[in-house]
């Protein structure tokens, strides 16, 4: 028994806190991570690097060339993260073996996905979460796909998200979870539009048409991924937030918020209970935005600890599909991937150590005095014992960098 850990229990527990049940709870929360943080979001399809308002930097040796190695580091990075783990995939990691150049994105099957069934499975995954692939493709015609003007163009991307949601069922149906089916397309336009409606109507259009489709909503989840500007689409984006929010609202579809597609004052922890009122799921990418939507590793900040504790106190950990998109090729991508997950745990596991009760009762009443000087006084509590104790039952608590330094030796550094 650690004595440490003994002692920070009985304190949350004069807090009406148990720290048992966080800890529980915390390792039933899934966590989607993201695939293509091991290889910059290339993928194994041909795409090439990321384009389309999208773009990766650094070029930290060791990036992963072939499944079998970004298999591999996905083992290795999973198996030093806490708690629930589910793997979000692209199309782009598609593995067509004897059908490379013989099929295309709007074709792709569920068969092209099984080894990454097998490979969920054997490592005990809760599940995988998919995307469409809409972006590194020559289909993207002038920065357009589902909002394209270019009738083949726009019928292309249609096939493709059909073909998408098919082989989300075959996961759903693989691990008996709800698959999350995220789309988010790069369209939009670098300078002063002369139309703002068209491409949306054509999107719309184009949503309409791919849900058309039979599929069983009760496995997979559609969401629709916002984004405000990218890179190189600087003044419209298509697929706005107003745009989605309305359509997923008519649609009964689900809204994905990723925490850097906002101006830089809005924040996706106070979206969060907006959309609860409305909706019985959402879907989240957490990233971290420095200066714009740069994708930095996830980090313990305010923001995300805000996320984690509107999760939390409305009540929503099933409702709240959450997922990391993150992607960092200046630093150890292995290392990136687990500062990650493990920053979103630790927001988890605050969130779960604060009495909400106590703190809404506070707010009722008015006694904001009160409120203020008790959220400041949580601030310091000893959450960390109870973090190192989750670690330690998990066989986790030790230091990760150093096992990852011993794969970069091993491994990494021979991928030249
Ligand atoms: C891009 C979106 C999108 C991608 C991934 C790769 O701005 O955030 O979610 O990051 O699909
Ligand atoms: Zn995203």
């Amino acid at each position: 028994m650690n004595k440490m850990y003994d002692l920070v229990k009985e304190k949350y527990a004069t807090l009406g806190l148990d720290t048992e049940k966080a800890m529980e709870t915390l390792s039933s929360i899934p966590v989607s991570v993201h695939c293509w943080q091991g290889d910059d979001v290339v993928g194994f399809d041909g795409g090439g690097a990321a384009s389309g308002g999208i773009q990766t930097t650094g070029n930290y040796p060791g990036r992963a060339r072939t499944p079998e190695e970004l298999m591999a580091d996905i083992k290795t990075a999973f198996a030093l993260m806490p708690g629930k783990k589910r793997l979000n995939l692209h199309a782009s990691y598609a593995i067509l073996g004897e059908d490379m150049g013989k099929v295309d994105r709007n074709t792709y099957e569920p068969k092209h996905f099984a080894p990454w069934v097998k490979f969920a499975k054997e490592n005990g995954f809760d599940g995988i979460d998919f995307n469409p692939t809409m972006f590194s493709h020559k289909n993207v015609k002038d920065g357009l796909t589902l909002s394209s003007p270019d009738e083949n163009i726009r019928k292309f991307w249609v096939e493709h998200c059909k073909a998408c949601i098919r082989i989300s069922e075959y996961f759903a149906e693989e691990f008996n979870t709800v698959c999350a089916m995220n789309i988010w397309i790069p369209d939009g336009y670098k300078d002063v539009p002369a139309d703002r409606l068209s491409p949306r109507l054509r999107l719309k259009k184009s949503l309409d048409e791919i849900l058309s489709i039979e599929y069983n909503r009760s496995k997979v989840a559609v969401a629709v991924e916002s984004k405000v500007f990218g890179i190189g689409v600087e003044s419209y984006t298509v697929g706005s937030n107003e745009f989605y929010q309305n359509y997923a609202a008519k649609n009964d579809i689900c809204c994905l918020l990723d925490n850097g597609h906002y101006h830089p004052t809005e924040v996706v922890s106070d979206k969060i209970p907006a959309l609860l009122a409305f909706y019985d799921k959402l879907a989240l990418h957490v990233t971290r935005g420095v200066r714009w939507d740069s994708d930095h590793v996830v980090l313990l900040e305010d923001e995300i600890k805000e996320i984690a504790k509107e999760i939390v106190r409305c009540d929503a950990v099933d409702k709240v599909m959450i997922g990391l998109d993150y992607f960092d090729a200046s630093i150890n991508r292995l290392s990136a991937w687990v500062t990650g997950q493990r920053a979103m745990q630790q927001a988890l596991l605050c969130a779960l150590l604060t009495p909400h009760e106590e703190l809404k009762a506070l707010q009722e009443a008015g006694n904001f005095t009160a409120l203020m000087v008790r959220q400041e006084q949580l601030k310091t509590l000893p959450w960390g014992i109870v973090w190192e104790e989750y670690l330690e039952r998990q066989g986790l608590n030790v230091n990760y960098l150093e096992t990852i330094r011993t794969y970069e030796e091993k491994i990494l550094k021979e991928r030249v």
